[in-house]
């Protein structure tokens, strides 16, 4: 085989057809570009959901992965090993936490956070066993698992999936009138909640909400966990998009860019109030918290500090946003949000075009992106694109939506 459509058609014939990808097939990636099996560049801007804020293939995080990878990657929580411990210090330090439970994928960092608030619930907070609750907000996205479609209001994520996991309680984003209400029942542990709802759509909280979902939370003593998964690591122009308002939530979730795009690596950061009600043996993962994942993710975490990937995705997304402004003239463009290098164009979902025909046209033209919901488009490239090819960017999208 050597031409993209027989990948794809090979995919289609042998594998579970679970993604509906763009027609690229792609073979290399480097920094804030990637090619296809015919050698066609293309300019990321979905940077794998936020997993590659550093760049596809950071030489730095490579380098650490080959050299770990060469001494040992694996010994299971049965043993200690020489990376774990000074990750771990390495992190908390980084974040300002006392402790941090490692885990692998996004959605085991959530699951971890849920485990962890319901212990907190019932030894620190005496709520009757198995009767914790936790509250989400509409539109959250956390991940595939059972625990994580039971709390998600999307059909499109919980149908067919059922029963779900009990225990759970939906109530609007960005509603604090919301929050205050349901914290009033006192068997309620915590509040999961993403700072901007990426796959919402990018949608943006009124100033204010965070602080006020931090005082809440205080007041009525339940847990503000925060999944910074997609809104973490400099994408949104602060280290946290929680720091936008300077809130410290009780349980901090991360993930995607945390291995900088290079293999699985997530965490819950938290005090040791929470993170001691979790005993030796109650939790746990094959993986989690392997040497291997270490050594990744102290470097990504250094890349991400040492080439100031924060304070450019702040200004890079401030310049992203101007220049993209005009096609707001356009009557179908509802909008153009977003925070840092995290933005989305929201188009009339009665348009003649869809967001998906936009996207299959920008590919044409060498950009990569993907729609959310049908009429949102997400536009997020790596931090580290450079000013030149992130107007480039910007040009080949202005042609593209005068076009349509
Ligand atoms: C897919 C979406 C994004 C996340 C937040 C936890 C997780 C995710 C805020 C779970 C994962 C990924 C999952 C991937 C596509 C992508 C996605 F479109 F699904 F919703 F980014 F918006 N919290 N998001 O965004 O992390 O277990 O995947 O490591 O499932 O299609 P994970």
């Amino acid at each position: 085989m050597k031409h993209s459509q027989d990948y794809i058609e090979l995919e289609t014939k042998v594998g579970a057809l679970n993604y509906h990808p763009l027609p690229v097939v792609l073979s290399r990636g480097e920094g804030a570009f990637l090619w296809d099996l015919e050698g066609n560049k293309y300019l990321d801007f979905l940077s794998a959901y936020s997993a590659v804020n550093q760049g596809h293939c950071h030489p730095k995080i490579i380098q650490a992965l080959i050299e770990q990878a060469k001494r040992l990657t694996l010994t299971s929580r049965a043993f200690h090993n020489d990376q774990l411990g000074p990750y771990e210090k390495f992190v908390t330090d980084y974040f300002g936490y006392d402790r941090l439970l490692p885990m692998n994928t996004g959605v085991e960092a959530g699951e971890t956070a849920i485990k962890l608030c319901r212990k907190w619930g019932y030894q620190k907070k005496q709520i009757p066993e198995n009767r914790a609750k936790i509250i989400f907000a509409s539109g959250n996205f956390w991940g595939r698992t059972i625990a994580a479609v039971s709390s998600s209001s999307d059909p499109l994520t919980y149908k067919e999936f059922g029963p779900f996991t009990p225990g759970f309680e939906i109530i609007p984003y960005n509603d604090l009138v919301a929050l205050e209400k349901a914290c009033h029942d006192p068997s309620v542990a915590g509040f999961m909640v993403e700072p901007i709802q990426g796959e919402a759509g990018v949608i943006i909280p009124d100033t204010g909400y965070l602080k006020g979902v931090r005082d809440i939370c205080s007041r009525h003593r339940v847990l503000f966990i925060a999944d910074e998964i997609q809104t973490g690591l400099g994408r949104t122009g602060k280290l946290l998009a929680c720091d936008h308002e300077q809130v410290k939530p009780d349980l901090l979730i991360l993930g995607k860019a945390l291995s900088g795009g290079v293999l699985p690596v997530s965490a819950v950061l938290g005090s040791d109030e929470v993170m001691l009600c979790l005993k030796p043996g109650e939790h746990g993962s094959t993986f989690g918290g392997n040497p291997l994942a270490c050594a990744v993710a102290k470097i990504a975490l250094e890349v991400l500090r040492d080439e100031k990937l924060t304070e450019k995705a702040e200004v890079l997304g401030l310049l992203f946003r101007d220049t993209l402004l005009p096609l707001t003239q356009l009557s179908w463009v509802k909008e153009i949000r977003g925070k840092g290098l995290l933005n989305a164009v929201e188009i009339d979902p009665n348009y003649k075009h869809t967001a998906l025909e936009i996207c299959l046209a920008l590919a044409k033209k060498g950009l990569l992106a993907k729609p959310t919901h049908g009429h949102i488009i997400r536009f997020a490239p790596p931090l580290v694109i450079d000013k030149a090819d992130l107007l480039w960017g910007c040009d080949q999208i202005m042609t593209t939506f005068n076009e349509h």
